[in-house]
């Protein structure tokens, strides 16, 4: 995993050292090999294109870990479509092929139940701060971690992207509204079960098949945060942009788990020093991205912006309450105890 390689003196080098050594010019060994670390890579998989709020991420943090380290750690950003969809990236960061990504509960929830809480609407609080609050919070932080760990996954962040928005080829203002509308949704079963609870007819795809799904009308709509929906061109093919403010989208960063026990001091240190502040970082970036490509998808024309107010919310969160349930059906007692104390902070925030 670490390319990082100790090699014996090759006889032409070994000669040449021989033959500095006997010359006058300066130290022979010093001009032949560098004292200088050789660099270890650290290859990060994203579920999203560049441009995008993990692609803002990824590339904050390879600035921030090549400073620190002076560039003796490299960081090689795999932006998706390059490497595999969301469950193969997965796969890859378990396996330590690949040593960090981006994992995102739509599509982890069936590797690890617990992540499907995520996907559970108008469970975290409606305002930004609260709800950056609630996911700081070290129990519940620490709750996750040994539910990713269980995996084979280091959790090292959970990232807001946004709320997430509805497009379609019809407005969608009320579960009557969404009866046998084909949805697609991410590919873990329990975001197939919240829009079927909602009356549509969940359709699971991957991210890079959503375009020509929508353009060979096999689905009439989707959900994605609206810098997504802008970026992938969604919006070009539907008619209405809905926001209910049902669900944020929060990807993790996570590291495979071996290898991120297996750091060497300082690369622990590194990391852990490059991700300070970064929960604030990318806040400000997804906020900025969310409005200003909302106002391109206006001034674009062709797909009209709908925001639910708060009765139809509560149609839509009264509707989706049998979901959390089954949530506890899949997650078991540990999903159990995570919903309850992200009911508890939510509470006490809201
Ligand atoms: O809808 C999806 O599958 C994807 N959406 C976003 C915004 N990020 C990654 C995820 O896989």
């Amino acid at each position: 995993m670490n390319p990082r390689t100790h090699r014996a003196f090759p006889p032409l080098l070994a000669a040449t050292l021989l033959l500095g050594a006997c010359s006058d010019s300066g130290d022979p060994v010093s001009q032949l090999i560098s004292d200088d670390p050789e660099p270890v890579i650290w290859r990060f998989a994203l579920e999203e294109i560049a441009g995008s709020v993990q692609d803002a991420w990824a590339q904050e943090f390879r600035r921030r870990i090549e400073a620190i380290s002076d560039g003796e750690v490299q960081v090689e950003i795999y932006p998706y479509g390059s490497i595999g969809t969301s469950p193969e990236l997965t796969g890859l960061i378990q396996e330590g092929r690949v040593q960090l990504g981006f994992a995102a509960p739509g599509h982890l929830a069936s590797t690890i139940p617990e992540a499907g809480v995520f996907l559970l609407p108008y469970l975290f609080p409606d305002d930004d701060e609260a709800n950056l609050s609630v996911l700081a919070d070290e129990e519940l932080s620490g709750m996750l971690r040994s539910a990713w760990q269980r995996q084979g996954l280091q959790l090292l962040e959970s990232v807001p992207e946004g709320w997430m928005a509805w497009t379609a080829d019809r407005s969608l203002r009320l579960p009557e509204d969404l009866q046998g509308v084909r949805m697609r949704t991410m590919t873990a079963s329990l975001h197939a079960e919240v829009f079927g609870i909602w009356g549509a007819e969940p359709v699971p795809l991957p991210y890079g098949e959503v375009y020509s799904a929508l353009q060979e009308q096999q689905i009439d709509g989707q959900s994605n945060p609206v810098f997504a929906i802008q970026e992938m061109k969604f919006h070009e093919l539907q008619s209405v942009l809905i926001q209910p403010r049902a669900i944020r989208f929060v990807a993790t960063v996570v590291g495979n788990a071996e290898w991120y026990e297996g750091l060497d001091d300082r690369h622990r240190r590194w990391l852990e020093e490059a991700r300070e502040g970064m929960p604030r970082f990318i806040d400000e970036v997804q906020r900025k991205y969310n409005a200003s490509r909302l106002e391109l998808i206006r001034e674009t024309g062709g797909t009209r912006i709908e925001v639910l107010d708060e009765s139809e919310r509560a149609r839509f969160r009264e509707a989706s309450l049998p979901v959390r349930d089954r949530y506890r059906e899949l997650a078991g007692d540990r999903g159990d105890e995570i919903l309850d104390r992200i009911l508890t902070l939510s509470r006490a925030d809201g």
